[in-house]
């Protein structure tokens, strides 16, 4: 029997993940679909063929009783209401990051999920699931380096547009970084600083790019994340682990290696889509497999607050230029890895 899913934002992730749930995965059906602009809803229906209603009012998807499970895909303000309201309906929700806007807005959540006595939230951080993470985090628990030390990394895109603020540099995009790196180490962060190189010329002139993120964890390593989201040449994402006896770094996406024209070179994805089709593909497998069967077992809604915690901290180091303390409190049993 497919479980049967509603869809809430059909811009560019959720079409993403419509055509995964259409297209690539199986044991999942989308049924109903929903867009501010619903213009955009009933396009996605035409686009992937679905057999789905298209609901005006996001809330009527949600308690729609056929509709078995939720996905949230629509603008980041808009997450924590349509989460609580699934959570409200006991039903099963996948939230696209950030889980809400705020930590605050994300305590929300967790207390309103304990409150239902079991796990109905995932999170949209893929990373965890991508396979080059999985092999790094597998070298650093097999001893190979010893304790993890540093961490160097960078989160680069090719552009954005006019409307990407400073803030979304912390918010939109260094949060895969904030949830996949306390994953890696299996530590929590303390503190956090910005600091700004020059600024590149492509970008805007309202946003600070690029940006380097100072972080350091309880068991006392250091992390540097560098956020270009201008750097022209491509999607890239690095992450090299220093330890006591050696490194490990994130594998670079399989690439044929050409030498032509005097040349020898790798192609560079573009774009976040290709680049973690399979963590995406993955994730929403272990989603729909989780509600239909052992229970949800991916990235939380206290990852989702994690995140968020040190996400507010970031944004907060951005003006203060101080170093930011984090308090992350200790994690409830409730969300004990199974
Ligand atoms: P988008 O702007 O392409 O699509 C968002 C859609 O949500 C639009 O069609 C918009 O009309 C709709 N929408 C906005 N407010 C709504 C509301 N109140 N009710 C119903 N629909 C509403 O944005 P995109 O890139 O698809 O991002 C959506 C979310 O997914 C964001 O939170 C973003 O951070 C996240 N995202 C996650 C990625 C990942 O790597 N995990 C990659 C890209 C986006
Ligand atoms: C986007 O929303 C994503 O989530 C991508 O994974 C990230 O690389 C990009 O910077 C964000 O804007």
């Amino acid at each position: 029997m497919n479980l049967q899913i509603g869809v809430i934002g059909t811009g560019a992730i959720g079409q993403d993940h419509i055509r995964r749930l259409t297209q690539t995965l199986s044991g999942a059906k989308v049924i109903a679909v929903n867009d501010i602009n619903p213009q955009r809803a009933h396009d996605t229906i035409s686009t992937y063929q679905l057999d789905a209603t298209a609901h005006e009012d996001p809330h009527a998807l949600i308690t729609d009783p056929r509709v078995q499970a939720v996905l949230v895909t629509s603008w980041g303000p808009t997450h924590e209401a349509f989460v609580l309201a699934a959570i409200a309906q006991g039903k099963p929700v996948f939230c696209e990051k950030p889980l809400a806007e705020t930590a605050a807005g994300c305590m929300r959540i967790v207390n309103a999920e304990q409150s239902a006595g079991r796990r109905l939230v995932q999170v949209g951080f893929m990373r965890q699931y991508d396979k080059g993470y999985n092999a790094l985090r597998n070298t650093l628990r097999g001893g190979e380096i010893g304790d993890a030390l540093m961490l160097h990394c960078a989160h680069r895109n090719p552009s954005v547009g006019e409307a990407y603020t400073t803030p979304m540099a912390i918010v939109d995009t260094l949060i895969h970084e904030l949830d996949v790196l306390r994953w890696l180490l299996d530590d929590d962060y303390i503190s956090a600083q910005v600091v700004y190189p020059r600024k590149s010329r492509h970008a805007h002139s309202g946003l600070a790019d690029p940006q380097i993120v100072l972080l350091e964890t309880t068991r006392g390593a250091r992390i540097d994340v560098e956020v270009f989201v201008n750097c022209q040449y491509g999607y890239d994402i690095q992450c090299t682990v220093v330890g006591e006896s050696g490194t490990a770094s994130l594998p670079e996406p399989a690439s044929v290696l050409l030498r032509s024209n005097a040349r020898s070179s790798k192609h560079i994805l573009t774009d976040w889509k290709e680049r973690f089709i399979d963590a995406y593909d993955i994730e929403l497998q272990d989603f729909i497999n989780g509600v239909q069967g052992r229970g949800l077992n991916g990235p939380t809604a206290w990852d989702g607050y994690a995140a968020a915690l040190a996400a507010d901290a970031c944004v907060l180091a951005q003006t203060s230029g101080k170093v930011e303390p984090i308090a992350m409190p200790p994690r409830p049993a409730f969300y004990t890895p199974r």
